[in-house]
């Protein structure tokens, strides 16, 4: 086979399609769960004014956001984190109730006295240290609790509600 052979140009451009299928399919995979900017990250449900509210990253950064500077039980010193207060969230759908479930991606669920989030300003952490929160790391939301603040948060029984991976909050 010479180099301009006909058949030997068509292996070529059969074999760059191929090439180029592979990577565009895999960009496809990898890049799809990160880009879309309409994934719904959390769901609220229960004893609110409607049947379930869905939030997308982008609309619960636009609801005020508050910083809160505390540590944590799984961290190392200080950590900025910035997000929305619970109360906020809750009030803006006229939640009623006395309690919040609170879910993880992980299965792991929790219950969040509703006192909690009127005494304390309770966040819904989007970011720490100013890095967005990803499901590989407590994202993409971490209960945050104002730790440092308040004594009496630096109790086991507190520790447990600082859900991590939160995707779903219900009211009741
Ligand atoms: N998503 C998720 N959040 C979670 C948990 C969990 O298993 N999954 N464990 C809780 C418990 S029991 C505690 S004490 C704190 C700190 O967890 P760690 O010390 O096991 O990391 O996170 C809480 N948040
Ligand atoms: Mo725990």
């Amino acid at each position: 086979m010479t180099r301009d052979d006909p058949d030997s140009s068509h292996c070529n451009a059969v074999a760059l399609w191929g090439v180029l299928l592979i990577l565009m399919s895999a960009w496809a995979c990898f890049s799809a769960p990160l880009a879309r900017a309409d994934t719904i990250i959390l769901t609220v449900k229960g004893s609110i004014e409607q049947e379930a509210a869905e939030f997308t990253r982008a609309e619960l950064e636009a609801l005020e956001q508050v910083e809160l500077e505390t540590g944590t039980s799984v961290t190392h010193g200080q950590q900025t984190f910035r997000g929305f207060l619970l109360r906020d969230l809750l009030e803006r759908l006229g939640a009623e109730g006395e309690e919040i479930v609170a879910r993880a991606l992980n299965d792991y669920e929790i219950v969040i006295p509703m006192s909690d989030v009127r005494d304390y300003d309770v966040i819904g952490a989007l970011s720490m240290d100013g890095e967005p929160l990803s499901p590989r790391d407590k994202g993409p939301i971490w209960v945050v609790y104002p730790r440092d603040q308040h004594e009496e948060l630096e109790d086991i029984r507190f520790d447990m509600r600082w859900v991590w991976q939160l995707h779903e909050l219900e009211v009741r």
